[in-house]
């Protein structure tokens, strides 16, 4: 049997699927990832002075810029064949590390984000929600500073509604996230590195439950080990395949 049979198998009979996303299943969105050579946001962002709470007080105007800019190519960005075959996986939590949209475009009705959402800014003092403009006339472009705007109730400044390091998860996110794992009997795991905790420790969850682990990703990963079917190709390909 070919591991894409073995897939194809594993999917055909789960009855309580949960696919777990990272950058890699918006990779062909056009939507960069994080880590991956040349193209990674981190090869060519230095993550200390952009992804942290630290960075966010030492230079707002840097920091907001810069996500102002990935929320603008987001939000011209499409859900690819991967985020569709997903959506049509019947009754499949989504659990995803992504502050993107594009599952939810895509048509999945229970997606978990475990690292928040680029489209959910708030008050960074008083955690007050700042509701977004719906006018896109001034779309920053990359490596463009901006400062950000102020909190209606307190005036402090508001911050992207992500997770940045050193920060907890969004605490029910999580326990959802650990529960549906903890139940599954079958986990794809599709465009993940792997090496970013707690949420890397979810397909682990899943295994020690007795779930099958399908894992989908061109590269090798962390994640290797964990799963019984190793998928080697991008998933906009590989997942329609498995249906
Ligand atoms: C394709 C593809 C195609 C390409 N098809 N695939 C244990 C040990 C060591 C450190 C820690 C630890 N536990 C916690 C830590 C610290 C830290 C951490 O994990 N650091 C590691 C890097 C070592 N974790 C944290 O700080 C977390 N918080 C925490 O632990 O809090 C504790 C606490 C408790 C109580 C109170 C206070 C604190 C928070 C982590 C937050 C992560 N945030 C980011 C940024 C979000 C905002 C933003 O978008 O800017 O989340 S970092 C970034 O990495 C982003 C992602 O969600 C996350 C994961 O990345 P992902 O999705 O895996 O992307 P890549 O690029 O790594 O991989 C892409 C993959 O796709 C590759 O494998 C490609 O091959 C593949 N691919 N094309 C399919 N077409
Ligand atoms: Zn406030």
């Amino acid at each position: 049997m070919t591991p894409g049979e073995r897939a194809r198998g594993l999917l055909a009979d789960a009855r309580r699927v949960v696919v777990f996303t990272g950058a890699g299943v918006s990779a062909e969105s056009g939507i960069p990832t994080f880590r991956d050579a040349l193209t990674g946001l981190w090869e060519r962002f230095d993550a200390r002075a952009l992804a942290t709470p630290r960075a966010f007080r030492t230079d707002p105007a840097l920091v907001w810029g810069w996500y102002e800019w990935r929320r603008t190519l987001v939000g011209r960005a499409h859900p690819n064949p991967a985020h569709h075959a997903v959506a049509g996986i019947p009754g499949a939590v989504v659990v995803t590390q992504n502050v993107d949209d594009l599952h939810e475009r895509a048509g999945s009705a229970d997606v978990v984000h475990l690292h928040g959402s680029l489209f959910e800014p708030r008050c960074a003092d008083c955690g007050e929600p700042w509701p977004l403009p719906t006018d896109p006339a001034d779309e920053p472009e990359e490596g463009r500073r901006l400062p950000p705007p102020r909190c209606a109730r307190c005036s402090g400044p508001v911050r992207p509604g992500v997770v940045w390091f050193g920060e907890a998860l969004p605490e029910a996110a999580l326990e959802r996230a650990v529960e549906v794992a903890a139940a599954c009997d079958l986990m794809l795991t599709i465009g993940t590195s792997g090496l970013v905790y707690p949420a890397a420790e979810l397909p682990h969850v899943a295994a020690r439950a007795g779930a099958a682990v399908i894992q989908i990703n061109p590269q090798p990963t962390a994640l290797d080990p964990v799963a019984d079917v190793n998928l080697h190709g991008p998933a906009a390909r590989m997942l329609p395949s498995l249906r």
